[in-house]
């Protein structure tokens, strides 16, 4: 079991909550911050601020949250310093020599800076302004499990462990599966061969081989759906399995597709109903815990039916 890697996880809060536009919470993002700074998190920091960066400190206004940032930003001689959480995220940009700093002492040297007006990280990608302000709201930030609504396929999201929904076999099919296996490619079968299989309610996980956007694979395998009252037994069972052994794998995020809610016809309000219920339940289950859950709408019905239930009275 590896540590979770809090710079790959600002990432791929930062890719989600981009992806999500106005509609999206920054609660993920901070979730990640917020631990980060309890652990060590670090970032790669230039020795020089390299000019382009220098220059966006009045592009910042037009980024994603203005309420986040310093109205001010233009004023003379301030400036911001810019931080990366890959060397790919470095390599976007111009060149520089570069050191590895904890967020925590990057913090205190903004402590002694009056002219430096916070941080922006990856300023050639997908950025985020951390000024004072966004810092101390983050360290006021008390973190917690999240559940996000993400409109799109489940391979367009960045998680840790993205979820499969998979049949008893393990070894591929239509749907959601046959896109995930064809996007990790011919190792993801050799991988789930070796499983031997899955019951109906169960999840196992695999690497994610040449899928990008995550580290883990977890099969779960749905219900068909019968109206028995068994469905939602083994529905619910799927997403609790797959966020324990998410959890038990160290991840920090885990992005889920309806499972059971296409070839195996579960009504898509009903399985919107069990899913929300069994992972709030896991997460009154674990108050420790702190997960990052997509859940990925791949059709507009999908999205349809969970705001139908958490826009209810
Ligand atoms: N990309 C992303 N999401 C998709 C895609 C896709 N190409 N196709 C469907 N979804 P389903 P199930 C979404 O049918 O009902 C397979 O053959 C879909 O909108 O993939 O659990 C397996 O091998 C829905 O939200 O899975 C099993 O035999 C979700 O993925 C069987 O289907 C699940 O729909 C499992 O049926």
């Amino acid at each position: 079991m590896g540590q979770i890697n809090y710079t790959k996880e600002l990432e791929r809060a930062l890719e989600n909550w981009y992806f999500a536009k106005e509609e999206s919470s920054i609660a993920p993002v901070f979730n990640v911050l917020k631990l980060g700074l309890e652990n060590d998190m670090r970032f790669i920091v230039p020795v020089h601020t390299p000019q382009s960066a220098e220059d966006m400190s009045g592009s910042v206004q037009e980024m994603k949250f203005k309420e986040l940032e310093s109205s001010n930003s233009k004023m003379r001689g301030k400036y911001y310093i810019p931080l990366f959480t890959s060397p790919k995220e470095v390599d976007k940009g111009e060149e520089t020599a570069v050191v590895n700093c904890s967020l925590g002492e990057m913090i205190e040297v903004l402590g002694y800076r009056s002219n430096c007006l916070g941080f922006i990280i990856n300023p050639w990608g997908k950025k985020i302004v951390l000024t004072k302000e966004t810092i101390e709201a983050v360290e006021k930030h008390e973190q917690r499990s999240n559940i996000s609504f993400f409109n799109g396929s489940v391979l367009y999201a960045y998680a840790t462990a993205i979820v499969n929904a998979a049949n008893e076999t393990l070894l591929g099919g239509g749907g959601v599966d046959g896109a995930i296996h064809r996007a990790a490619g011919p190792m993801l079968l050799e991988a789930c061969k070796a499983l031997g299989g899955c019951e109906t309610g169960g999840a196992k996980a695999t690497g994610a081989y040449d899928l990008e956007n995550a580290d883990y694979i977890i099969h779960a395998v749905g219900p068909k759906y019968s109206g028995d009252e068994n469905d939602v037994k083994l529905l619910a069972a799927c997403y609790m399995n797959s966020l324990e052994l998410a959890w038990k794998n160290n991840c920090m995020s885990i992005a889920f597709p309806g499972i059971s809610t296409g070839v195996y016809g579960y009504p898509l309000d009903e399985a919107a109903k069990v899913s929300l219920a069994a992972v709030v339940h896991w997460f009154d289950l674990h108050p420790d815990v702190v997960m990052n859950v997509y859940f990925c709408c791949f059709r507009e019905e999908e999205l349809q039916a969970y705001k139908n239930l958490t826009q209810k009275k």
